[in-house]
């Protein structure tokens, strides 16, 4: 394994509870990284809950924090780690801090979790689509969408394995060399495709992971893997198979845990979204044992 780095993440803390930043910023430090927080909203709890209440930052706030960075020479990072983003004008900013970590760095990976919606349900404004359609696919280096964001991406319905081989293709023509679809339902299976363009105008190399469905609903997972895909695709950098493998491999033994945890305290784990154990789940974060293989198309 090669080097590790220093991330910059933007994304959401929450007092309570492990979501946006609170759910990549310890796994990444576990994998050996220096990471530098910028927290987009505060909010008591993540927004499943009956209420929230909490701050949102905006992108002129954001500027002032970069500002104050650059202004010191402190804008050396290797990796630009994004997610949930609530706003054209928040994202429209961030794409200019991605222009600007890259005249520090050139080489910087951005690893942008294009987070719009999940099983056909869009939850940031309409508005943001085109955003990331047109300007952030473009700069982005690694991509972690779901199948609906696929398909708000690419503009294909996603019913097959070989339409999310399609898709993948698609996406790479517009940017990033590295797509991970992190879970696909298809007909009542779940399962990851990944894609590594390894040269431009060359048939990417592309593999699934199968994955068993636990019968309960997480909050905070979607972030949590993009955090573990960048850790273990940067120590392993022509071999998105294997960061796969591990990332899959620690996520489902950390859901398990949840499971467990949930299920010894009497808690039907069905009747609402669960709170993943992410501190107790450290060691299968730091030293995944890989259960879950790719198998390649
Ligand atoms: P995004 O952050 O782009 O919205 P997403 O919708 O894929 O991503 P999740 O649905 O939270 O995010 O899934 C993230 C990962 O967690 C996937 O690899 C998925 O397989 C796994 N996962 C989530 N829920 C379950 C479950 N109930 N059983 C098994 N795996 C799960
Ligand atoms: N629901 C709302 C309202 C959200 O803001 C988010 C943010 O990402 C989610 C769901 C997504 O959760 P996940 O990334 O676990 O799919
Ligand atoms: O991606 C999960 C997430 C991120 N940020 C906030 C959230 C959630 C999920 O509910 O509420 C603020």
């Amino acid at each position: 394994p090669s080097e590790t780095g220093r991330v910059l993440s933007i994304q959401s803390h929450t007092v309570q509870g492990y979501v946006g930043n609170k759910a990549a910023v310890f796994p990444l430090q576990l994998l050996g990284y220096d990471v530098d927080p910028i927290n987009s909203v505060q909010f008591s709890n993540h927004t499943g809950y009956p209420t929230f209440r909490g701050q949102v930052l905006n992108g002129q706030q954001l500027c002032d924090l970069i500002e104050g960075l650059a202004a010191n020479d402190l804008l050396y990072y290797t990796h630009l780690l994004t997610g949930y983003i609530g706003s054209v004008s928040f994202l429209d900013t961030v794409l200019q801090v991605v222009d600007r970590l890259r005249m520090v760095n050139p080489g910087l990976i951005y690893v942008c979790d294009p987070v719009m919606g999940d099983e056909g349900k869009l939850y940031v404004p309409p508005d943001l689509v085109s955003v990331y359609r047109e300007k952030v696919i473009p700069v982005a280096s690694m991509l972690t969408p779901n199948q609906f964001e696929v398909e708000l991406l690419t503009g294909l319905r996603i019913t097959s394995e070989s339409d999310g081989l399609k898709a993948c293709n698609i996406l790479h023509a517009a940017g990033p060399s590295k797509v991970v679809i992190t879970s696909l339902n298809i007909e009542g299976k779940l399962l990851l495709i990944g894609s590594h363009q390894k040269l431009e105008g060359q048939p990417p190399h592309q593999f699934k992971i199968i994955i068993p469905k636990i019968p309960a609903y997480f909050t905070g997972t979607g972030d949590l893997m993009t955090a573990l895909l960048l850790g273990w695709s940067n120590k392993y950098p022509d071999n998105l198979e294997k960061a796969s493998e591990l990332a899959v491999s620690s996520l489902q033994a950390l859901l398990h845990r949840t499971l467990e945890d949930y299920k010894a305290v009497g808690f039907d784990p069905q009747s609402s979204s669960l709170e993943i154990r992410l501190i107790q789940s450290q060691d299968d974060i730091r030293n995944p044992e890989v259960k879950f293989k790719a198998e390649e198309y």
